[in-house]
């Protein structure tokens, strides 16, 4: 069984409730298990457009690789009504389902990049990692929690 770390945002439609429902989703997959759950933040867009985004982050244990895991991951995107629309980067979306962290492992190819290459600039992502895994450290880069300060700036606002 492998731990990997599981990014949810979404700005689009009916955002709040659209995360919880992927949570189940996800947990639903019989070779995934969700073990924990962050609290959901209304967050800035960065490097993006539209209205602010809810994002939240999971743990996860999966009998999957991270290749499959991505699969399964964009399968479900899709589902909960993702487009990609050509030619707009980072264009507001329904749902975005990133993986952060699969155990320790450091890759890049065109379809996987581990660690997520800009996960340690970005407070959405961050703050809610270090919420439900205060000691979890990205491969080559060191504690999370050490990347907190440089994103303070970030627009981030927790969810009762
Ligand atoms: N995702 C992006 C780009 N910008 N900004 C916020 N606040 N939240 C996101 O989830 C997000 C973003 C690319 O996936
Ligand atoms: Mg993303
Ligand atoms: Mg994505």
């Amino acid at each position: 069984m492998a731990k990997a770390y599981v990014a949810l945002g979404a700005n689009l439609g009916q955002a709040q409730q659209a995360l919880k429902d992927v949570i189940d989703r996800i947990n639903e997959e019989d070779e995934v298990a969700v073990i924990k759950t962050s609290s959901f933040y209304k967050t800035t867009p960065i490097d993006s457009s539209g209205p602010d985004y809810i994002n939240a982050v999971i743990e996860i244990k999966t009998e999957l690789t991270a290749e499959q895991l991505l699969h399964r991951l964009l399968e479900i995107e899709k589902e909960f009504g993702r487009v990609r629309p050509v030619g707009i980067h980072n264009a507001p979306r329904t749902m975005d389902l990133d993986l952060l962290l699969f155990e320790d492992e450091v890759r890049q190819s065109e379809f996987l990049t581990l660690p997520h290459p800009r996960m340690h600039e970005r407070a959405f992502v961050l703050v809610p990692l270090c919420e439900i895994s205060p000691e979890v450290v990205i491969p080559g880069k060191g504690l999370a929690k050490n990347y907190l300060k440089s994103v303070a700036e970030q627009g981030i606002e927790r969810l009762l």
